[in-house]
C-alpha cells in the first residue's frame, strides 16, 4: 500500500526526495548513522515519496537489503527499469531499517570498464585531475556517474510533473552534481558536507591550525597531500549545489576558507531518541550492564588487583584511530595528572578508562582471554558450591529437632573444596593486568603514551587503563554486550576532540542518559554551547580546547574528572536523571525541520 503523503494537497505539486549516500546500506562511519537513524523521520513526513541512492555492495546487501523483484509503475520503478535497459546493474528494494525506505543500489562495476572515458570527461568539462588518486575516487566517480543517469532520466520520466530535491551527503556522493548543473537538469540538489577532506588533513597535522585556518591555498595543500581530486570535487558539490550546508559552526568555518564557500544552512545531527515511561528503568539498565562491565573487569584486574568495584567507576573513549583529532592524546594526559591527583588526596576510589577503538591486531591477547576463563570458572564452582549447601541445609533445617543453626562448612565436600582453592590458585598472581586486551600488530600513540607516562596498570595506580582496539558488538567474549549497552553501564563519556565535524559519540552518551565530556571545537559541544547556557548542569562538559594550549585543555580536563569522580553515589544518579531528560533535545523529530528549510530553499532557488 502507497502510504499518503499527508502534507501534499491535492492542488500541490508532487514533490519527491532523493538522498544520496555512499554510506547508504553501507556502514563506513558518521554519515551512515546520520542516514540510517533520520529515516523514519524523513519518511514520517515524505512517505512513499522519500527514497535513497547508495553503492551496491554484495556482503552489507545481503544483510541490510530486500530486493523488489516486481518493479511497479511509480517514476522510480520506471526509472530503474530505464537504467537496467541501458545496461546498468541497479538494485532496487527495501533498506531493513527502521522505517524501511525503498532504495536503489548501484554497482558501479557494471560501468568500471569505462572508468577512463568518465575521468578524463570530468577533467575536459570541470578540470577534475584524477591522475594518481586512490582507488576510491573511481569507485565515487563510477557511481556518481550512474547517480547522474538516474536523476537525468527520473527528471525525463516525470516531464516536470513533480518537484525533484536531490540530497548529497559528503563528495565521495556528490560528483554528479556539476554535470547535473551544467546540463541544467530539473532537480533541485543540497549538498551536505560532513567533514572536509583538506581540514581533516591540514588539523591532523598542522599546529595550531584553527588560528592559520583563512591563510591556507587549498589547490596547494590538496597536491601536498595527495588528495586533489578529492578536494576538488568537494569544492565543486559546495560551489555548484543549489543549496549547501554543513554539521556545524566548526565546520562551516572549514567550508568558507576551504572550500570557498559559506554554507547556506547548518542542519545539526540527531539520533532516534527512546524515552522509558519511569525514570527509574534507564538506572536500571545502567545498573544491569556495569555489572557486566564489573564480571570483565573482575577477570582482567583481580588476579593480581583486587579492588573495591562499589568504588570504581567506569570512564570511556571511543571513535576511529585519529589520535589528535579525536582528542585520545589530551585523554591520557588528563588521566596521567587525574592518577597523580588522586594518590595525593588519597582518594579511595579507582577509575577505569576504557579506549575503544579500531587499530590492526593479530588476536585477542590469550592471557587476557584465559584470565576471563578461569574466572568464569571460579564463578561456576561457586554457584555448585551454592547449591550443594542450600540442598544440604535445607534437609538438615527440616530433619533437626532443636533450632540450632547448622554448620554451613559442614555442607561443602572435599572435591569442591579442593576444586575452588586449585582454581583460584591457577588464577592469581603477581603479573601486572594487560593494558591492551589485543595483540597489537604494532605499537601507537595510546601504548606509547602509557609507557612513557607509566601508566601501566600498577598496583598503586588509581587511574587504570584498558586499551581495546576494536569495536564492540555483543558477540565479542570480553564484553559481551553491544556498543549501546556498554555505553550505558559506564559512568562517563570522554571526547575531547580537536577536529571533529559534529561528533556522534558524546549525543550516544546522552541519548543513553550517561553524562560525558566534549570540546568546543567539535560540532556537537559548539552547538551545545548555543543553546544551553547551563549545559554542565545537565551533564555535559566542554573542553576549552579553542583559546588554550595543550597542558591547559588537559589541566582542564583532569579538573574535570576530578570532580566527576569526587560526586557521590547520590549525585550521580541525579546527574544521569538530568541528562536523560534533555535527549529530546537530540531527537530527529525535533531537528529534522532544518533538512526541511534547506529542501525548500533548494526547490526555490532551482525555480
Ligand atoms: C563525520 O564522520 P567522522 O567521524 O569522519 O560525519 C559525522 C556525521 O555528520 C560527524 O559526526 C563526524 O564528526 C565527522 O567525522
Amino acid at each position: 500500500m502507497e502510504i499518503q503523503n499527508p502534507l501534499q494537497s491535492a492542488t500541490q505539486k508532487q514533490k519527491i526526495l532523493i538522498e544520496i549516500a555512499w554510506e547508504t546500506c553501507n556502514q563506513v562511519g558518521g554519515i551512515y548513522t546520520v542516514i540510517r537513524t533520520k529515516v523514519p523521520s524523513m519518511v514520517e513526513k515524505w512517505g512513499d515519496d522519500y527514497f535513497l541512492l547508495g553503492p551496491y555492495f554484495p556482503q552489507t546487501a545481503s544483510a541490510e537489503f530486500e530486493p523488489i523483484h516486481d518493479l511497479d509503475d511509480s517514476v522510480l520503478g520506471k526509472t530503474v527499469q530505464k537504467m537496467r535497459s541501458m545496461g546498468y546493474a541497479v538494485h532496487y528494494g527495501y533498506w531493513l531499517v527502521t522505517g524501511k525506505p525503498r532504495i536503489v543500489l548501484f554497482d558501479f562495476w557494471s560501468i568500471y570498464n569505462n572508468i577512463n572515458a568518465l575521468k578524463s570527461g570530468l577533467w575536459e568539462r570541470h578540470q577534475v585531475s584524477t591522475l594518481n588518486t586512490e582507488e576510491l575516487v573511481s569507485h565515487v566517480i563510477a557511481f556518481g556517474e550512474m547517480v547522474r543517469v538516474f536523476l537525468t532520466e527520473l527528471a525525463k520520466e516525470q516531464q516536470n510533473k513533480i518537484d525533484i530535491v536531490a540530497h548529497f551527503h559528503e563528495w565521495m556522493a556528490a560528483s554528479a552534481i556539476p554535470d547535473l548543473r551544467k546540463d541544467q537538469i530539473k532537480v533541485a540538489t543540497v549538498f551536505t558536507t560532513h567533514a572536509t577532506m583538506l581540514g581533516r588533513y591540514l588539523a591532523g597535522n598542522v599546529p595550531n591550525f584553527y588560528d592559520k585556518i583563512d591563510t591556507f591555498d587549498w589547490l596547494k595543500e590538496a597536491r601536498h597531500y595527495g588528495i586533489e581530486a578529492q578536494a576538488t570535487l568537494e569544492r565543486l558539490a559546495a560551489l555548484q549545489a543549489h543549496v549547501t550546508t554543513t554539521v556545524s559552526d566548526v565546520t562551516a568555518k572549514e567550508c568558507e576558507f576551504l572550500l570557498g564557500k559559506v554554507p547556506d544552512l547548518i542542519l545539526p545531527n540527531g539520533l532516534n531518541i527512546t524515552r522509558f515511561s519511569a525514570m527509574h528503568e534507564h538506572q536500571n539498565l545502567h545498573t544491569k550492564y556495569k555489572d557486566r562491565i564489573n564480571e570483565f573487569v573482575m577477570g582482567h584486574f583481580f588476579q593480581s588487583q583486587p579492588f573495591n568495584l562499589e568504588k570504581t567507576l567506569y570512564f570511556f573513549t571511543s571513535g576511529r584511530y585519529e589520535y589528535s583529532n579525536k582528542g585520545y592524546d589530551l585523554t591520557l594526559e588528563a588521566l596521567a595528572r587525574l592518577n597523580w591527583k588522586m594518590k595525593q588526596a588519597k582518594i579511595d576510589k579507582t577509575v577505569v578508562m576504557f579506549f575503544i577503538t579500531k587499530q590492526p591486531y593479530h588476536s585477542i591477547d590469550p592471557e587476557v582471554l584465559h584470565s576471563r576463563a578461569v574466572m568464569d570458572e571460579i564463578r561456576e564452582t561457586c554457584n555448585s558450591i551454592e547449591k550443594q549447601v542450600g540442598e544440604q541445609l535445607f534437609k538438615a533445617s527440616a530433619s533437626s529437632s532443636d533450632l540450632q543453626m547448622p554448620d554451613l562448612n559442614n555442607f561443602v565436600d572435599e572435591y569442591w573444596r579442593l576444586r575452588l582453592r586449585r582454581t583460584i590458585q591457577t588464577w592469581k598472581n603477581n603479573k601486572r593486568p594487560k593494558v591492551v586486551t589485543h595483540l597489537l600488530k604494532q605499537n601507537d600513540g595510546i601504548t606509547d603514551f602509557v609507557q612513557k607516562s607509566n601508566l601501566m596498570n600498577n598496583p598503586e595506580d588509581k587511574v587504570k587503563i584498558v586499551y581495546h582496539p576494536d569495536f564492540i558488538v555483543s558477540t565479542n567474549p570480553l564484553f559481551g554486550l553491544d556498543y549501546g549497552q556498554f555505553v550505558r553501564g559506564c559512568n562517563l563519556g570522554v571526547f575531547p576532540s580537536y577536529y571533529e565535524p559534529w561528533g556522534y559519540t558524546p549525543l550516544e552518551c546522552i541519548a543513553r542518559g550517561v553524562p560525558t565530556i566534549t570540546s568546543d571545537l567539535s560540532g556537537f559541544g559548539d552547538y551545545m554551547m548555543q543553546i544551553m547556557r547551563d549545559y554542565e548542569h545537565w551533564g555535559v562538559m566542554v573542553v576549552n580546547r579553542k583559546t588554550q594550549d595543550f597542558y591547559k585543555a588537559a589541566e582542564q580536563l583532569s579538573e574535570m574528572l576530578l570532580k566527576f569522580v569526587k560526586q557521590s553515589l547520590r549525585e550521580r544518579i541525579t546527574q544521569r536523571n538530568r541528562v536523560e531528560s534533555i535527549s529530546d533535545t537530540f531527537d530527529w523529530s525535533n531537528l529534522r525541520t532544518y533538512y526541511d528549510t534547506s529542501h525548500d530553499l533548494a526547490l526555490k532557488r532551482r525555480k
